[in-house]
């Protein structure tokens, strides 16, 4: 029983923060770390802000928001199956199934509902209901401008680790 609530637990906690921007992020933390210049980093930014702008309109609306969300929740939820189910049939020894799929299932909870009204408030600086891909650039390049400081366009790896505190 402990098993299942940890998996639960586990679902809970990467659940929360799943704003639709985030995803940028997991796969530039595995990377080594290595200089950045603005122009790629720019280009980063973009890159995310299409995957989100599914209709490639240069606006980011709510409705795409909560899309991108719902697609990640449902990656997560996923991933989250897939780890009950291979810890079901490790549990379920006899394979009598007493404890259907389902009901472990349940365990994790419900699919948590997107929401995006958090990035939309953040970002969305002229409170028009959507984010322009300027209003996405902007505190992200703000963040990068800071990390750059000698102001030369490249955030080198020295100047990364002073910006995130050494880390
Ligand atoms: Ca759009
Ligand atoms: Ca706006
Ligand atoms: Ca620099």
């Amino acid at each position: 029983m402990t098993r299942i609530l940890l998996a639960g637990a586990a679902l809970a906690a990467t659940a929360l923060p799943a704003a639709a921007f985030a995803q940028t992020k997991p796969a530039a933390a595995q990377q080594a770390p290595q200089s950045e210049t603005r122009a790629a980093f720019t280009q980063n930014v973009d890159a995310s802000f299409a995957e989100v702008d599914t209709n490639k309109d240069g606006f980011v609306t709510k409705a795409e928001i909560e899309a991108a969300q719902t697609r990640q929740l449902q990656a997560m939820k996923q991933r989250a199956d897939a780890q009950l189910s291979a810890e079901f049939q490790k549990l379920d020894t006899n394979k009598d199934n007493q404890l259907s799929l389902a009901e472990f299932s349940a365990a994790a909870g419900p699919m948590p509902s997107p929401d995006a009204a958090t990035p939309l408030a953040k970002l969305d600086t002229n409170k028009d209901g959507k984010i322009s891909r300027d209003e996405y650039r902007a505190p992200k390049l703000a963040d990068f401008d800071r990390a750059d400081a000698n102001h030369d366009g490249t955030v080198t790896v020295a100047e990364l680790k002073a910006a995130t505190g050494g880390k």
